[in-house]
């Protein structure tokens, strides 16, 4: 079941978190290419309810509100995060080697692998017949990588308990997503008989309707595609000049109605929830965030002496 006011918790501490972590990179304190996810948040909260302890995650790039739906260690994500010691890889891995066996979480800075890593994690609960699914997130620029149409086709052979879940913002870093692909992202399934489904990933609850059927065909071993439009607030990184996005543009997508955060609290307010309430729901999100970032920053630099420890060659 969805609860709204939950969601909306969610969401608001996911944006917390990607704020904070914006704030990472201008310190100093974060270092390399760092994507969030701001704006997307509709598409991780629409998911959450439905995920369970059997579940795996397989993210991408921009993976932080996967790994926080997953209920993978926020204090350990953002340790990693800010490059400490006590991070999920001890800090040497940063933000896009996610990686929480003990969550069945992880992601992947290669474009595109998490779809056949997922499939991976799909297949051993296949074959060792044990419970839960695996979630393959992509963006609409992954999409277009060969091991997407081969993930597609061995999860239908094979039944595999998968979902696909591909966060449409309409961008592969500066390449708009109809100068790269031909053809509707959900219906790429289709020749494999897996059926997909295009929502709109500002609305939560579109996203979990969608998903509670996505996921409910995945547990049978029907996979399943649903794709979610959604819009990046960010650059593709921080510190993107992101000049190839029109402001006009930019202004008509980035607006309170396509805010998936405020979208939803104006819903609930006209639901006749409590307003007071809801800014002191957000206001302890916020704090519950800002504690985890005060407690990952606090952690140790990784020791230059365990440098080669954890080295596979
Ligand atoms: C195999 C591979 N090719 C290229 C890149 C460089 N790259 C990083 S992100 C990105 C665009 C990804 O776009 P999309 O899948 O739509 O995800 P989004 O960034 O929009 O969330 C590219 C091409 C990469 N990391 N891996």
């Amino acid at each position: 079941m969805l609860d709204l006011e939950v969601a909306y918790r969610s969401m608001v501490r996911m944006r917390a978190v990607e704020e904070a972590v914006q704030l990472g990179v201008i310190s100093g304190e974060i270092h390399g290419e760092m994507h969030v996810g701001i704006g997307q948040e509709a598409i991780a909260a629409g998911i959450e309810p439905l995920l369970t302890d059997d579940d795996a995650v397989v993210s991408t790039h921009r993976p932080h509100l996967h790994a926080l739906v997953h209920r993978v260690n926020p204090v350990a994500m953002l340790a990693e995060l800010f490059e400490r010691d006590g991070g999920l890889c001890h800090g040497k891995g940063g933000h896009m080697h996610l990686f929480s066996p003990d969550r069945d979480f992880m992601c992947t800075g290669i474009v595109g692998a998490s779809v056949p890593i997922a499939l991976g994690y799909a297949f051993a609960r296949h074959y060792r017949e044990r419970a839960g699914l695996a979630v393959a997130v992509l963006g609409d620029g992954a999409a277009n990588i060969g091991a997407f149409a081969e993930s597609l086709n061995l999860a239908a052979l094979w039944r595999l308990p998968v979902v696909f879940l591909c966060e449409d913002n309409g961008y592969g870093i500066s390449v708009a997503r109809d100068a790269a692909t031909a053809g509707a992202i959900e219906r790429r399934g289709e020749p494999y008989g897996i059926p997909g489904r295009r929502v709109d990933g500002t609305d939560v609850t579109a996203v979990y309707d969608a998903a509670e059927q996505a996921f409910g065909q995945a547990r049978a071993g029907q996979p399943a595609l649903l794709v979610c439009d959604c819009y990046r607030w960010s650059g593709h990184y921080e510190g993107d000049t992101d000049h190839y996005r029109a402001q006009a543009e930019k202004d008509a997508a980035m607006t309170a109605e396509r805010d998936p955060i405020q979208r939803l609290r104006a819903r609930l307010i006209a639901g006749r929830a409590n307003e007071d309430e809801l800014t002191e729901a957000e206001a302890a999100e916020r704090a519950r965030v800002a504690e985890w970032v005060a407690e990952a920053r606090a952690k140790p630099s990784p020791n230059p002496a365990d440098a080669l420890s954890g080295v596979f060659v």
